[in-house]
């Protein structure tokens, strides 16, 4: 098991689910959780403590509203932390990405965009860090670039 994908609600799999999109499309291992920092803390303890025993290298967390998930997860493990900000109700997400990026010193969180776009960035990202140790990643990583750059450069119309 390579990433852990954890989420503070079954609510926000509709998200979450673009960041293990992201990492099948690499054939990349994950594990799929839901962990709130509200609602279960000691299980997100026990999760984020021994994740890297467990042979996770990179923990993707999504969170919603008051999102201390990942925060929490990163205080738990040395492990890199991706946040994903999902979009709340209330506030659209804003609140949830102010509340992962907003991290003080000491303790880091890498912080992605609000919503899909930032779960699939986060699958992405997991996988370039995973890919410094593997260099066949690494290629996977730049074919999937020249594909999209690809995409881009053969429909020049915006109209068609
Ligand atoms: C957060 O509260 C979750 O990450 C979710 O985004 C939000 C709402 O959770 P539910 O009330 O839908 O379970 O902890």
């Amino acid at each position: 098991m390579k990433v852990g994908i954890i989420m503070g609600s079954k609510s926000d799999w509709p998200t979450m689910e673009h960041a293990a999109n992201m990492l099948d499309s690499f054939g990349i291992e994950y594990e799929t959780r839901v962990v709130s920092a509200h609602r279960t803390p000691q299980l997100l303890a026990d999760y984020a403590s021994s994740a890297a025993q467990r042979g996770i290298k990179v923990i993707i967390a999504g969170a919603g509203g008051a999102a201390h998930l990942p925060g929490m997860a990163a205080a738990f493990t040395s492990l890199p932390v991706l946040g994903v900000p999902v979009q709340s109700k209330a506030l659209k997400g804003v609140d949830s990405l102010l509340s992962i990026c907003q991290m003080p010193k000491g303790v880091a969180v890498g912080t992605l965009a609000i919503g899909e776009a930032g779960a699939a960035n986060a699958g992405l990202l997991a996988t370039q860090i995973l890919a410094c140790q593997q260099p066949e990643l690494l290629a996977k990583v730049d074919e999937f670039r020249q594909k999209q750059t690809d995409t881009v450069l053969a429909n020049p119309d915006p109209a068609v």
